[in-house]
């Protein structure tokens, strides 16, 4: 009676023993990469061919931009889906100060850690290079939709005294990223976003005239355009000559003459 009771717990032991080998060998094995594209691909779909459309950050001979020691790769929500892209900038990697190539712009979706590119910007427009960044920013509701751009100054130079600046502001509308292209000025003259709450309403952009008898940076008269958004474009309302000789500051010209903003409206 005795033995017949001791044979069944040994074999309740084994399995018991098996089970719980079983379940620590499972353990240890759940930690390989199909567990880490799991964590990447939280939506659940086909997770190999998902694993695979994750796209590089790294552009070959290019590295990512900084302006005054702030890295140009930031993070906003550009097609309103409640989800962050990564906006980044990116400039040749040519270390000895003279950069080439044209500048190249991405926006990445970036969903725990797999990007994928959405939308690529290389800077090289009617044949002109493109090779430096005057600054990157990311502006709020900018043509009061409530969609968020991103501004890219790009900066052609050939490191000399001269420079031509291009504004560009990018933007997710209707199912696509579009470009809408800004102001062009020199190294001289400047811009400025006059739109108020809705900054991309109205831009002001100045240029010199360089006038008889005067040096490259001495103070000079100003040819200043008034810029309105129509919904699509930028159009030119009015341009107007200064009265008086500035050195480039928008902000003095229009203090001294504020006539420049009338008439527009
Ligand atoms: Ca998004």
């Amino acid at each position: 009676m005795a033995k017949k009771k001791s044979a069944k717990p040994r074999l309740v032991f084994i399995f018991f023993l098996a089970a719980m080998i079983f379940l620590v060998w499972k353990f240890f094995n759940s930690g390989d990469s199909d567990g880490v594209y799991d964590a990447i691909n939280t939506g659940g779909a086909n997770k190999e061919s998902n694993a695979l459309i994750c796209d590089a950050i790294d552009i070959p001979g290019y590295q990512i931009a900084q302006v005054d020691g702030r890295a140009l790769d930031v993070k906003a929500d550009i097609d309103q889906d409640g989800r962050q892209e990564r906006v980044i900038m990116y400039q040749d990697a040519n270390q000895g100060g003279i950069r080439y190539k044209p500048v190249i712009l991405k926006i990445f979706s970036d969903d725990g850690g797999c990007a994928k590119e959405e939308f690529s910007y290389i800077g090289n427009i009617e044949e002109q290079n493109e090779n430096e960044i005057g600054d990157l920013q990311i502006l709020p509701d900018f043509w009061e939709n409530g969609r968020q751009a991103v501004m890219l100054w790009a900066v052609q130079t050939a490191y000399g005294s001269g420079s031509s600046n291009f504004l560009h502001f990018f933007a997710y509308e209707n199912g696509k990223y579009i470009r809408v292209d800004g102001p062009e000025f020199s190294n001289l003259g400047g811009y400025k976003l006059n739109g108020g709450v809705v900054a991309g309403k109205e831009i002001i952009a100045a240029d010199f005239v360089w006038s008889a008898g005067e040096a490259h940076f001495d103070p000079h008269y100003y040819k200043v355009s008034i810029y309105e958004f129509d919904g699509s474009k930028y159009i030119v309302q009015k341009t107007v000559t200064t009265q008086n000789k500035y050195t480039g500051d928008i902000d003095e010209m229009i203090k001294k003459e504020p006539d420049l903003l009338s008439a527009v409206d």
